[in-house]
């Protein structure tokens, strides 16, 4: 029995601890807030693990204690012990008021610290939560409108940032905990969160509050680069759609796929899914449910309900051939 306990125990932990690593983890910061957060973090859990620690060490003394007490035949107390107890109540009291203190006054600063507006001017990005996907908009250095992308987040190394976070749908939650805490978005509100990175490479984020059916494949791809290779990548963006005239896009301009998708610079200008314009550019298909390949690809196009049961989007019903087309022209949307 305690065999099969220390085992299961073992288990439970070397799970929680391999939480803790790889791309996803609170505990490798990626940002100044990030690392704000994991500081007071430890601290909390230090203070706390402390005040643990001190009850069970009382705890046991007063296990042992009542045992001699036992063993002595008379059973009487030592008139000392209440001196020494009311000695010992008076520190815990104080140790707890400090503990608490400190922690309020930890936590309040950490709070206005995440609150202060960026030093510069930040860049601004807005990301809409939609049933199961990101729909992601910057602004134009040049003409300042928005433009459109979805589901990989690409953020300026040591700029600071400011996202306008909303839903389109349900409530969902922006949650990349190398960048920061997490942040609901919700229907009708816009919620703010700044970041300013400071670690260059991918980190992975997820949707963090259930949304519904495809709630665990709705994960949010983010890369971090330095600022020359973010413009280039956002001056990218900024253009329209650059594969040439084929097929593959007359399909899309004239089949279903342009009711709901948008290629900019074609006739396909739909909204009701991710844009698409370089759809190619991307390391992920559909929220990060599957790598971006050709059979991916053709095989999300075919029967995204196979492969991300629920999602709002209809199996196409194009043949071998007219997918093949699809695809191609798809691919080269860089
Ligand atoms: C009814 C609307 C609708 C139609 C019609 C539709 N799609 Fe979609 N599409 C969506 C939605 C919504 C998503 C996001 C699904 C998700 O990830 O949960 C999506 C996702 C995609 C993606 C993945 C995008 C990304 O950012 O990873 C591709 C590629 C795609 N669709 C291509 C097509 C093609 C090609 C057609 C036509 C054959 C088509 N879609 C028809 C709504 C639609
Ligand atoms: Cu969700």
């Amino acid at each position: 029995m305690t065999r099969v306990l220390l085992r299961l125990g073992l288990a439970t932990a070397l799970t929680a601890v391999a939480g803790c690593a790889g791309e996803q983890s609170v505990l490798a910061p990626g940002s100044d807030q990030a690392r704000d957060l994991l500081v007071l973090g430890v601290l909390l859990t230090l203070t706390c693990a402390l005040a643990y620690l001190v009850v069970l060490t009382f705890l046991s003394a007063a296990l042992a204690r009542r045992r001699r007490t036992a063993a002595a035949a008379d059973g009487a107390g030592d008139p000392g012990d209440d001196a020494r107890l009311a000695r010992g109540l008076k520190l815990w009291i104080g140790f707890v008021g400090a503990g608490v203190c400190l922690l309020s006054v930890a936590s309040f600063t950490a709070d206005r610290v995440l609150a202060r507006p960026a030093a510069s001017p930040p860049l601004d990005v807005r990301i809409t939560g939609h049933q199961w996907w990101w729909r992601i908009a910057y602004r134009d250095p040049t003409s300042g409108q928005w433009i459109e992308t979805a589901n990989e987040l690409h953020l300026p190394l040591g700029r600071p940032v400011r996202l306008e976070l909303t839903s389109a749908d349900v409530i969902h939650s922006f949650w990349v905990p190398g960048l920061h805490g997490k942040l609901d978005m919700i229907p009708g509100r816009t919620n703010v969160l700044a970041i300013t990175p400071q670690k260059a490479g991918w980190t992975r984020g997820q949707c963090g509050e259930f949304c519904g059916l495809q709630h665990a494949q709705m994960a949010l791809w983010t890369k971090v680069e330095a600022p020359g290779a973010f413009d280039a990548w956002l001056a990218n963006q900024v253009r329209p759609a650059q594969a040439p005239a084929s097929p593959g896009l007359q399909l899309i301009e004239t089949g279903p796929c342009a009711a709901c998708h948008t290629v900019r610079g074609t006739r396909a200008a739909g909204r009701a899914g991710p844009d698409l314009t370089h759809l190619a550019a991307r390391r992920d298909l559909a929220a990060g449910t599957l790598p971006f390949t050709r059979g991916g690809l053709a095989g999300w196009i075919s029967q995204p309900q196979a492969l991300k049961p629920g999602a709002e989007m209809p199996p196409s019903g194009l043949d071998g051939q007219q997918t093949q087309q699809v695809v191609a022209y798809l691919e080269a949307l860089k």
